[in-house]
């Protein structure tokens, strides 16, 4: 029987509520001895099963809860950003990262976590721990180089977007996705406002510590060029359902070791265009990119980069010609041949010129709006720190200046190296 709603957001520790209420160590116990798989992956009995707190993340509460015998993360929903409490939200994202996790596991070979639970009432998921691998922003910050990370990622965004595209599936499967997803307005709503409007104008939420940012913020909002093209790039993310999107694939949103790599936390799926994935992922790694000033780091960020395209580009094209039928239902090829190929072939174009413009606007709205990445945290020096982040945010001003010239990721990496030799 479901509370009242004015005490439904109450406090953890009654183990008899039966409606939403924040979970602490107690309730976690009570809760997963009432799900016999989390149970039995434990091990043991409930007083034994230690539970941690890790939330790091803007959003959620996080808990690895371990047994005599395992693990398992614990995901929880606030009424509210975890980091700001007046800032209310919806509780429903646990339900559309535990929905897209389910869409996305058959796809891609491991390169995400096990699903284990999801608890519709309390807004909990429940999936498998990955507590012997490192934040992926973590190692790149400790200067580790794990080259085989960044085409997993391009494997992955192929083998997610693909298998959830019209090119695998019936309309009629994609169009009832599309109906789920398409209510996940509340996450999609932080994206519309922190990524695409309120960097680009005067805002509460828009924050930069260096002054020395403030004369290019203002370049920026005053290129009509740059305007537009941001203008572009918010309405493709709205209305080009190409795929199921992470919708927040950072390197934050991403646990590896360097053998095995796994993409976490998609509360932010939505039906978008790819490129959205592949810009998020790419302006993360300018960021790492212009965040440590050594030439060789660098020249390992240009080599990630481009092997995260070349990786994502060949899976793709491999499973849009592979032999194998696509199910009964699915869009038959009306043309073969080369023609057909070159289609494709801008088909993926299209995708590579807006995973330009997509990781141009995330590197702009992480060094000026409301979420910040922790990358430039290793520069000690303020001046110096000030330089990369000018440096990065520079680059950015001048992809999203010259959005009609600089539609490959090769152009993308030339201008890059350029930014970057000219900074050190
Ligand atoms: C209020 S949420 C701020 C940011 O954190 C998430 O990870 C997303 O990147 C979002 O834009
Ligand atoms: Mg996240």
């Amino acid at each position: 029987m479901a509370r009242p709603p004015d005490t439904a957001h109450g406090r953890e520790n009654d183990m008899n509520q039966t409606s939403y209420h924040t979970l602490g160590a107690a309730g976690i116990r009570g809760l997963i001895a009432g799900v016999p798989v989390v149970a039995r992956r434990l091990g043991g009995t409930p007083d034994l099963w230690r539970v941690r707190e890790v939330s790091d993340g803007n959003l959620n509460n996080v808990f690895i809860v371990g047994g005599p015998e395992g693990e398992v993360c614990l995901k929880q929903s606030l009424p509210h950003v975890r980091v700001d409490p007046t800032w209310k939200m919806p509780l429903d994202r646990t339900f559309f990262e535990a929905t897209w996790l389910r869409a996305v596991l058959p796809l891609v070979g491991g390169l995400t976590t096990e699903f284990l639970h999801f608890d519709p009432v309390l807004h909990v998921l429940i999936v498998e721990s990955l507590s012997s691998h490192t934040v992926y922003r973590t190692a790149l910050m400790r200067a580790l180089d794990w080259p085989d990370v960044a085409p997993r990622i391009g494997t992955f965004i192929a083998q997610a977007t693909f298998g959830t595209s019209l090119l695998a599936q019936p309309f009629e499967d994609i169009f009832a996705a599309r109906r789920i997803f398409a209510g996940n307005v509340a996450l999609t709503r932080i994206t519309l406002d922190l990524v695409f409007d309120q960097p680009y104008r005067d805002h509460p939420r828009n924050n930069w510590d260096e002054t020395d940012l403030t004369p290019l913020v203002l370049d920026i909002r005053s290129s009509a060029p740059t305007l537009l093209a941001v203008e572009n790039l918010r309405r493709r993310f709205l209305s080009q359902p190409q795929a199921l999107l992470h919708g927040d694939l950072h390197t934050g949103s991403i646990m590896t070791t360097p053998e095995d790599t796994r993409v976490i936390d998609g509360e932010f799926a939505l039906y978008g265009p790819i490129g959205f994935d592949c810009g998020m992922f790419v302006g993360n790694l300018v960021l790492h990119y212009f965040a440590t000033p050594d030439i060789a780091a660098r020249k390992a960020t240009l080599r990630d980069i481009a092997a995260f395209w070349a990786s994502f580009h060949e899976r793709f094209l491999a499973l849009w010609n592979r032999d194998e039928a696509p199910p009964p239902g699915t869009l038959r090829p009306l043309a073969y041949g080369p023609a057909s190929h070159m289609a494709q072939l801008a088909f993926l174009e299209e995708v590579e010129a807006d995973t330009i413009g997509f990781a141009s606007a995330e590197i702009i709205r992480r060094l000026i709006g409301y979420a910040h990445t922790a990358d430039f945290d290793v520069i000690t020096d303020p001046r110096q720190r000030g330089a990369c982040r000018a440096g990065a945010l520079s680059f950015a001003y001048h992809i999203l200046d010259h959005t009609a010239q600089i539609r490959t990721i090769g152009d993308f990496l030339l201008r890059l190296d350029e930014y970057g030799k000219a900074g050190l």
